[in-house]
């Protein structure tokens, strides 16, 4: 049977890469093959152009081609012969990532990411996002107390983080079957024992 494609999402340090271990842990407790990964990255020329893209300053539709291309791969050489295998794939971040950041924060149409989504994986969409939203000050504060070099992204600005957030928040109105908000200024504990719950009806 086809395994089963879960995505995390949310701004810089709203707490999904500290969710990524517990859910692998809870689904390989049900015996479920698991692998995880990242993105931009997740094969040896996605993680290339991830230093590229969280680094080097670019145009916002070049930065969208690089996220697109490094997904490509990632498709191509992870995510896809997983599923296949039949092992569920979880993934810190994928396409609402490009629609967060690159059209909510840098401004680029949505068209031109929905082209590029269509292109790149028209038949493949997550079966389910988990999208960790919290307030933006709560966020920033986590961020500057774990991290010791801020890249390109978590360089910006308040006013860039609000849209992101925005952008994000409107995916998920659109898609509201797919992608679960999850009140991510909550405790650790509090956040798994809902994320649990999801997990069960996901595995039943
Ligand atoms: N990017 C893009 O622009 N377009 C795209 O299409 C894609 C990506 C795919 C790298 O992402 C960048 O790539 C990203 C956008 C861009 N922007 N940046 N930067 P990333 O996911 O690798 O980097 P990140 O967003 O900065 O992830 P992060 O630093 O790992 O943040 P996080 O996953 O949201 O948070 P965390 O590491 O789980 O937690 C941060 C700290 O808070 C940590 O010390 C935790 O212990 C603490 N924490 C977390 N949750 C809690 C709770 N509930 N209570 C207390 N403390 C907590």
């Amino acid at each position: 049977m086809r395994g089963k494609f879960i995505t995390l999402e949310g701004i810089d340090g709203a707490g999904k890469s500290s969710h990524l271990v517990f859910i692998a842990e809870q689904l390989r407790a049900r015996h479920i093959e698991v692998i995880t990964t990242r993105e931009p990255g997740g094969t040896p020329l996605g993680e290339a152009l991830r230093g590229i893209v969280l680094n080097e300053p670019m145009h916002p539709e070049t930065e969208a081609l690089l996220v697109f291309a490094s997904r490509r791969e990632h498709l191509a050489k992870v995510i896809e012969p997983a599923l296949e295998r039949g092992e569920w794939v979880i993934s810190d971040r994928f396409t609402d990532s490009t629609y967060a950041y690159q059209c909510g924060g840098r401004g680029l149409s949505e068209n031109r990411a929905a082209i590029l989504e269509e292109w790149v994986h028209g038949h493949l969409q997550p079966n389910i996002t988990f999208l960790f939203d919290a307030p933006l000050a709560v966020a920033r504060e986590r961020l500057e107390n774990g991290t010791l070099e801020l890249d390109k992204f978590e360089r910006e600005q308040n006013e860039f983080f609000s849209s992101v957030q925005s952008a994000y928040l409107k995916r998920a109105a659109e898609f509201p079957a797919r992608i679960k908000v999850i009140d991510s200024a909550r405790t650790l504990d509090e956040i798994r024992a809902e994320l649990g719950q999801l997990l069960v009806a996901l595995v039943s």
